[in-house]
């Protein structure tokens, strides 16, 4: 018998419900809260002194946002709600880009975490038949570990085998016959493309599914990635501070990702007025964690760009659903004034099919003007000695862009697996006017 995990009573939990369940929780948030220097003081700037002080969830709006630089100034332990003896892991960013930034979590935290991303992947279908292998890295970053538990709590059969070294991947892929993966989408196109270079043929795998995240990636990469390897791609969303990956998650209907709104309380702001967005515009997403004890988090802003998706979902999950993440709100380019994400460049080349699977954005300064350049690799087939084939087809790409985002780019086509390749998240631009 196929052993699913399913917990409906919270994932199909009404909405009046739901509501007085995060009220709860929410006032249990600021007891803990309330325990961190921290806090104890940026509360009391808004007079409040006790869990008492919230009667309804719209008082969490008189608390000041938190933000990265925050959670800078507080390391090592001005956030942390309880004593040190009952931490049992932390979670810190690597540092360096700049100060290190640390989560704490309880045992509870841990087995909270755990339980979402159980349910995360139950909502993409897998069960006690899946044999998972968990090509994220394990360790300080929350991509390994966060989805080890929650696999195993659900009854997969788990293959702790990290990123990277990709032919050890395809030997176990093979073996074992991996039905379910987890990675970063840039790294499924990586490895897609040295597959038949290491001699490995589709029909030698049993792939069904993967879960993509911890990186933007556009539609039109999911389904690059979909038919490269005849499998589903969902897409998983999630931050270090809010735990690590299945804040929200897509269902089987691949249609926006629910987030779990019984652990984080969800508002979109927009990002220049700091006010809350209407439902369904685009914003900031903030969260508030409802269910940590020892770094809880009040009112964080994540700097990533969505929007709330309300309606009801074919799948009886109640959780609201956000868009998938355009991209942040710090990652937005501007070249000579125009405004650019890297999300839509990346959008416009993968619908193009002679473009292969990487692909890279440089900036630098010209004289007074900015020049952008677009350097992406090309299919096999693609790239041919014909001068003028591939002229053609920069022209082609450079218009494309420019029809979509009123930015003239310089094209560099290269030849498949030429371009730098990262086993974690891929690094899609480099701003040479910052250095
Ligand atoms: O990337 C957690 C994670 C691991 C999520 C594995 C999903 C899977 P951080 O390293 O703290 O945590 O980076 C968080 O990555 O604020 C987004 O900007 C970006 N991000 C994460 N998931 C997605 C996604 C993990 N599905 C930052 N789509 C976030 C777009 C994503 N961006």
């Amino acid at each position: 018998m196929d052993i699913r995990y399913w917990n409906s009573e919270i994932e199909t939990i009404d909405k009046k419900d739901l509501k007085n369940y995060q009220l709860e929780n929410l006032k249990e948030t600021i007891y803990w809260a309330l325990k961190t220097p921290f806090y104890k003081e940026r509360l009391a700037s808004v007079e409040i002194t006790s869990p008492d002080d919230i009667k309804t969830l719209s008082d969490l709006k008189k608390i000041p946002y938190t933000t990265k630089d925050d959670l800078r100034r507080v390391y090592p332990y001005n956030h942390l709600a309880v004593p040190k003896e009952d931490v049992v892991r932390l979670h810190a960013s690597s540092g360096t880009t700049g100060a290190i930034t640390v989560i704490y979590h309880t045992q509870r935290d841990i087995d909270r975490w755990t339980e979402l991303a159980a349910r995360a992947v139950t909502m993409v279908g897998c069960t006690n038949k899946d044999v998972f292998q968990n090509m994220m890295s394990y360790g300080l970053f929350t991509g390994g570990l966060g989805l080890h538990y929650g696999a195993e709590k659900a009854g997969l059969t788990v293959i702790p085998i990290s990123a990277g070294n990709t032919k050890r991947q395809f030997k176990f892929m093979k073996d074992f016959q991996t039905t379910f993966v987890h990675a970063t989408p840039s790294y499924l196109l990586h490895i897609s493309s040295i597959m038949q270079e290491e001699g490995y043929k589709l029909s030698d795998f049993n792939l069904k599914k993967a879960l993509g995240g911890a990186e933007p990636h556009s539609e039109d990469m999911r389904k690059k990635i979909e038919s490269l390897f005849n499998i589903d791609v969902y897409n998983n969303y999630g931050l270090s501070e809010m735990n690590g990956p299945c804040v929200a998650t897509e269902c089987l209907y691949k249609d926006d990702m629910h987030v779990w709104e019984d652990s984080f309380y969800l508002e979109i702001i927009n990002p220049d007025t700091l006010e809350e967005a209407p439902e369904g515009e685009e914003g900031e997403l903030v969260f508030t964690t409802l269910r940590r004890q020892a770094t809880p988090l009040l009112r964080y802003r994540t700097r990533d760009l969505s929007s709330i998706n309300p309606a009801p979902c074919k799948c009886g999950r109640t959780h609201r659903r956000i868009a998938r993440i355009k991209g942040r709100s710090d990652d937005m380019l501007i070249i000579n004034g125009v405004n650019v994400f890297p999300a839509q460049i990346e959008e416009i080349i993968m619908k193009m099919p002679e473009v292969g699977t990487n692909y890279l954005i440089v900036v630098d300064k010209a004289g007074a003007l900015d020049k952008i350049t677009v350097k992406t690799e090309v299919g096999p087939n693609t790239f041919s000695d014909d001068a003028r084939d591939l002229n053609a087809l920069r022209e082609r790409i450079k218009q494309n862009i420019k029809d979509a985002v009123l930015i003239s780019p310089a094209v560099e086509l290269h030849e498949q697996g030429k371009l730098p390749v990262q086993e974690g998240k891929a690094k899609r631009v480099i701003d040479n006017r910052k250095t």
